[in-house]
């Protein structure tokens, strides 16, 4: 790899880092919540917002950014801990995070958050919401692009199917769906509860461009997401292995993994655990 290369890797494996750390510091003014999904996710979040998204984080309106949709409203805390590195949520405003007055509720909202571009929580309507954007956008000529990432478990849905047809009807190059297979859901393993696999097949029948990568390593997460950038004609799927609790072995561990409650103890060694950079 070039230097500038591997300098680019080390910026946005050091952003990474740092986000799983906020959303650490979020789980513990809460004592709990969607805490391993974060720390799952927090390298495509480093890359997406580190290296590929244009916007400006003091203007999170401008209407020629990307729009970066969060269809699990569960996952808010990682959004957040994505703003807050981005800069578009200042740091202090952590704290507040799930208290009553917050613009930072347990479950992500538009009308509450800079740079929360819908609300989440109905699982399953990101991607119908990603293809209308991505249809308005090109209809004014506006060459921003549109990404959504959605979970596993949304994959049991028919409308995100449904949307997924229709922006490959409509040949929708200016949107790119991330999948976060974590192989969870809030009932136990998705292999148990409806059978996905194999998911790059079933998204390459349905008439997209389809990468699977290993989520939590940057440097395949920035290639996988540079050839999205330059492919043209077609939607693009990025579909992400990822590891729930990835750098922090003790949550690693949990056996019920969806929604995590860590007691008072645990953070300080959750913490210096992410710290350390405990093995992933
Ligand atoms: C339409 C809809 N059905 C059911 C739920 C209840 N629900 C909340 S989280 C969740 C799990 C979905 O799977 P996934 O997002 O993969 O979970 P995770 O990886 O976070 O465990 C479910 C079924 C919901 N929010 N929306
Ligand atoms: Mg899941």
């Amino acid at each position: 790899m070039s230097a500038p290369e591997n300098d680019r890797i080390a910026r946005l494996s050091a952003a990474a880092q740092r986000i799983r750390g906020y959303a650490l510091h979020m789980g513990e003014v809460q004592g709990q919540g969607y805490i391993g999904q974060a720390l799952g996710v927090a390298d495509i979040l480093a890359v997406a917002y580190g290296d590929q998204l244009r916007f400006r984080p003091e203007d999170p309106q401008w209407e020629d950014r990307d729009r970066f949709l969060l269809s699990i409203g569960h996952y808010a805390i990682a959004l957040y801990a994505a703003l807050a590195e981005a800069g578009t949520i200042p740091l202090e405003e952590l704290d507040s995070y799930g208290s009553d007055e917050s613009r930072l509720p347990m479950s992500a909202m538009a009308s509450y958050t800079p740079g929360v571009e819908i609300s989440g929580g109905s699982l399953g309507h990101g991607l119908t919401v990603a293809t209308g954007m991505a249809l308005g956008l090109r209809h004014l000529g506006n060459p921003a692009r549109v990404f959504n990432l959605l979970s596993d478990g949304e994959l049991d849905e028919g409308s995100t199917w449904e949307a997924a047809m229709a922006c490959a009807h409509h040949g929708l190059d200016n949107i790119t769906a991330i999948v976060d297979v974590n192989a969870l859901q809030a009932d136990g393993p998705t292999a148990g509860v409806l059978r996905t696999e194999p998911v790059l097949d079933k998204w390459q029948a349905f008439g997209w461009h389809a990468l699977r990568v290993d989520g939590n390593d940057i440097a395949a997460l920035v290639s996988a997401f540079d050839e999205i950038a330059d492919h043209q004609g077609a939607p693009s799927v990025l579909i992400c292995d990822t590891r729930i609790g990835c750098g922090v072995p003790l949550l690693m561990e949990r056996e019920k993994a969806h929604f995590m409650r860590v007691e008072e103890h645990e953070w300080q060694i959750a913490r210096t655990q992410l710290e350390e950079g405990s093995p992933r």
